[in-house]
């Protein structure tokens, strides 16, 4: 059974459990699997961490990693004045990217909030010369250039005395060793409530940090709840490096394709059934790092996209913005390139799933509308041999320039050769 159909099954299992046995098992509403639908079929999307921190150009660890106190912390959001924010300009950069949505920093782990809410004075309106929200115009913006947005939202928070037993991380900020665990999951159901009320439509809520406070009692359910009670197609995703909890829209990893584990923090997430999406740094930081010149090439940023696809993943891209509001340009160049490649060889990306050959050292598939797309990323030699299709093949032609591929059946699958000339170096298609 391929992915794409122990999906249809899971959903139509998931209807047939009688009602009384599944009274507590979370069932998404229609507007919901749509909006799963259309997460798969927008493939790439650009992430965004800006926040106080950016002010250091340290990263957006900075306060756990410098062992910084409150005290010394808050020296930041006095600093933090974005006047050449330009939202706008943001999402025209996404949209010539050729990404479909964009998750920004509502809140990181530092707890700072980059919009002005009414819970807590430790946010952008409250707390900065700045004084304006930055959410808004973004949500704005991003309605008129029809890009879809997602909130990332941290669960850990090392400014929040309530966040309390202590979690493993942002224990130098000298917080009283006492607190009210429950009243801070009520300010942060509180502060979801503020976005998915005041912001128009939000494409989904993007959480992190609960890696932080193994086995604490986070109430996943009753925030997953309130979100789609507010706006049932909003996905709901948990970067808690596990399979899949209930109530959740879609399955994520961190800075490794689905199933992968070289970071070494993703090996209890086991490939599910929801949507996936993975996520990955240009440089190596998410925050802005003014020191991180460990670029990946645009090759190497294509080649993920499409090793993503291959496996029926999103690709969500990352930038760390300047504490100025503007983009560095070896991020903007790469975004650019990147959208360049797209608009010649999109139609193998956006609204395909993951092919019926599964990833090859050369390349992956991917497959959509009775075609298969054939992505070689690595010509291993003249001419190449891949798997039998599973149906026979009419004919075969290259993506970019619609000249056709010699393609023969052989013994144990197809022998396709395309000469030098008809080659991308980024991927072949
Ligand atoms: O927002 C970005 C990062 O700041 C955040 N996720 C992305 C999207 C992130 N936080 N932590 N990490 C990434 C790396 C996680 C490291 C961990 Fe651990 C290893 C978590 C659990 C084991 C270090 C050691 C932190 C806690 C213990």
């Amino acid at each position: 059974m391929t992915r794409r159909d122990a999906i249809k099954t899971a959903a139509g299992a998931a209807s047939m459990i009688p009602a009384a046995l599944a009274a507590d098992a979370y069932k998404p509403s229609p507007a919901n699997l749509k909006a799963r639908e259309w997460f798969q079929e927008a493939r790439f999307g650009l992430f965004i961490h800006w926040g106080v921190y950016s002010v250091l150009g340290k990263g957006e660890w900075v306060m756990n990693n410098d062992k910084m106190t409150i005290d010394q912390y808050s020296k930041l959001p006095p600093q933090f004045n974005p006047v050449k924010y330009d939202p706008a300009a943001w999402v025209a950069l996404a949209k010539a990217a050729g990404q479909r949505y964009i998750t920004i920093t509502s809140k990181h782990h530092d707890g700072f909030a980059m919009w002005g809410t009414n819970q807590k004075q430790w946010n952008i309106v409250e707390s900065t010369p700045y004084a304006k929200d930055v959410l808004k115009p973004l949500a704005e913006e991003c309605r008129k250039q029809d890009i879809r947005l997602f909130f990332y939202h941290s669960h850990l928070d090392w400014t929040n005395a309530d966040y309390f037993p202590r979690g493993r991380t942002g224990l130098a900020s000298g917080r009283p060793e006492s607190g009210d665990f429950n009243r801070y999951l009520d300010f942060m159901d509180a502060q979801l409530k503020e976005l998915l009320t005041q912001y128009g439509d939000v494409a989904g809520i993007w959480f992190d940090g609960i890696w932080d406070k193994k086995g604490a009692e986070w109430r996943l359910r009753q925030t997953y709840d309130m979100i789609h009670s507010l706006q049932p197609h909003a996905l709901v995703g948990n970067n808690h490096h596990l399979a899949p909890f209930d109530g959740e829209d879609f399955q994520m990893f961190e800075k490794d394709l689905p199933g992968g584990n070289t970071t070494g923090f993703s090996g209890e997430s086991k490939i599910g059934h929801l949507p996936l999406e993975t996520c990955e740094t240009i440089n190596v930081a998410w925050g802005y790092n003014s020191t991180d010149k460990r670029f990946k090439s645009t090759k190497n940023l294509i080649q993920y996209l499409v090793k993503a696809a291959g496996m029926d993943s999103n690709f969500l891209l990352n930038i760390g913005p300047k504490p100025d509001g503007t983009i560095q340009d070896e991020f903007v160049t790469r975004l650019s390139e990147i959208g360049t490649w797209l608009k010649v060889n999109g139609a193998s990306i956006y609204g395909t799933h993951g092919g019926p050959i599964t990833p090859r050292p050369w390349g992956v598939t991917t497959q959509a509308k009775g075609k298969v797309y054939v992505h070689v990323l690595d010509w291993p030699d003249a001419a190449l041999a891949i798997p039998r299709m599973p149906v026979p093949v009419k004919k075969a032609s290259l993506l970019a320039s619609g000249k056709p591929v010699a393609i023969r059946d052989i013994d144990q699958g197809h022998l396709l050769s395309i000469p030098a000339d008809g080659r991308d170096p980024n991927d072949t298609v």
